[in-house]
């Protein structure tokens, strides 16, 4: 799983990128930087660390979250200022936006307006898809005079009926319901308003304990995800111990760090889920989309796991928590045999049983 960070120069990309990932690239008031950086962050999950804290495994390995720091893009610039190559195969965006103010670091907009900066964003995503649209458009119907095959002739619909419509009235295709079939067909565009994105606004670090995502017209209905942050502090909290952590959480007035929350709704937004493996070897997150059937989540283990399937042994984090071992909540009855076709939920110890 794969965002791509994306947004104007020094709003604080760089800052965030490293936070997330605990990287230490290089950011700057003046040299916004022009190389892509890609890094993993482990998905906090507080199950996770207290069933790590019930097996004293060998090892512990979270659920991973994968960033791409993208240079900045011009604004007014248009669509060749992103790096479209990267951004196309990602599976969503976090778009950072400037809120904070600061004399010495100048705003490549002119003035700091986020709401602005999300509507201009917006409009470069729709501008770069609309491109592609056109040229698709435009090669099937070079295409019309040695006849079109049904799936293009479906494909050609789609994209002049309703794709290029959405796109001119300025409507990010994330927000189009089209149908599972047609996404999957335009997944294969990989149109870069079609991806699902968070928008994580850069406050400063006086308003980060009040601000939030609504002021900034983000979240609810039809609106992108967002979460607010204060990336400089951020920064600085993660290079904290723990205990200096939670001091200095509570002078800010804050429950948890911010970038718990990003990373979170990060992982929230691909509606993916976890699924747990325990032992004393190891205690570990897998990432699933939701309602994948537990044959299909074997595979994503191994797929000897997935062809040997047999039955799978199930049970809640908090049962398996509250009751100690597998034996105990097999006692207890609370160890469930689930067949190929169980969905697999959130929250779920799995025990695979395989033969190959
Ligand atoms: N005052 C202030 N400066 C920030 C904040 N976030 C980032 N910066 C500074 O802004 C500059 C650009 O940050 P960087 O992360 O390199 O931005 P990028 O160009 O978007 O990657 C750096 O000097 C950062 O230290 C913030 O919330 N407040
Ligand atoms: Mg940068």
């Amino acid at each position: 799983m794969q965002f791509g960070i994306l947004g104007l120069p020094k709003v604080g990309k760089t800052t965030l990128f490293n936070t997330l990932t605990a990287s230490h690239e290089a950011t700057g008031k003046f040299d916004a930087g022009s190389k892509t950086h890609v890094a993993i962050a482990k998905v906090p999950d507080p199950r996770l660390v207290r069933l790590r804290d019930l097996f004293q495994p060998r090892r512990f390995t979270p659920a991973t979250v994968e960033y791409l720091d993208i240079p900045g893009i011009e604004k007014g610039e248009g669509a060749e200022s992103l790096d479209l190559a990267k951004l196309k195969t990602v599976d969503a965006l976090l778009h950072v936006v400037r809120a904070f103010a600061d004399p010495e670091i100048p705003h490549a907009g002119g003035a700091i307006d986020p709401r602005s900066d999300i509507a201009t964003l917006d409009l470069e995503l729709i501008l770069a898809d609309h491109s592609l649209v056109e040229r698709r458009l435009e090669r099937l119907d070079k295409a019309v005079k040695r006849g079109l095959t049904p799936q293009e002739q479906h494909e050609k619909k789609l994209l002049a009926e309703t794709i290029r419509p959405a796109l001119e009235a300025e409507t990010p295709l994330r927000r189009l319901d089209l149908g599972a079939d047609n996404e999957r067909l335009l997944r294969g565009f990989q149109l870069l308003s079609a991806k699902p994105i968070l928008v994580v606004v850069n406050v400063g670090e006086g308003e980060v304990a009040n601000a939030r995502p609504e002021d900034f017209g983000l979240g609810g209905e039809g609106r992108p995800a967002g979460v607010v942050v204060s990336a400089p502090i951020e920064l600085e909290i993660s290079r904290l111990s723990a205990d200096e952590q939670k001091e200095f959480l509570a002078d800010l007035g804050l429950a948890e760090p911010s970038l718990d929350r990003v990373i979170r709704a990060s992982y929230g937004l691909l509606g993916v889920i976890s699924f747990f493996t325990v032992g004393e070897d190891e205690v570990r997150a897998w990432t699933i989309r939701r309602g994948t059937v537990a044959r299909e989540a074997a595979g994503t283990i191994h797929s000897d796991i997935e062809r040997g399937f047999i039955r799978a042994e199930v049970v809640r984090w908090d049962d398996l928590l509250a009751h100690g071992t597998l034996a105990a909540c097999r006692d207890k009855a609370l160890l469930r045999l689930e067949g190929k076709e169980y969905p697999v939920e959130d929250g779920d110890v799995v025990h695979f049983r395989f033969n190959v």
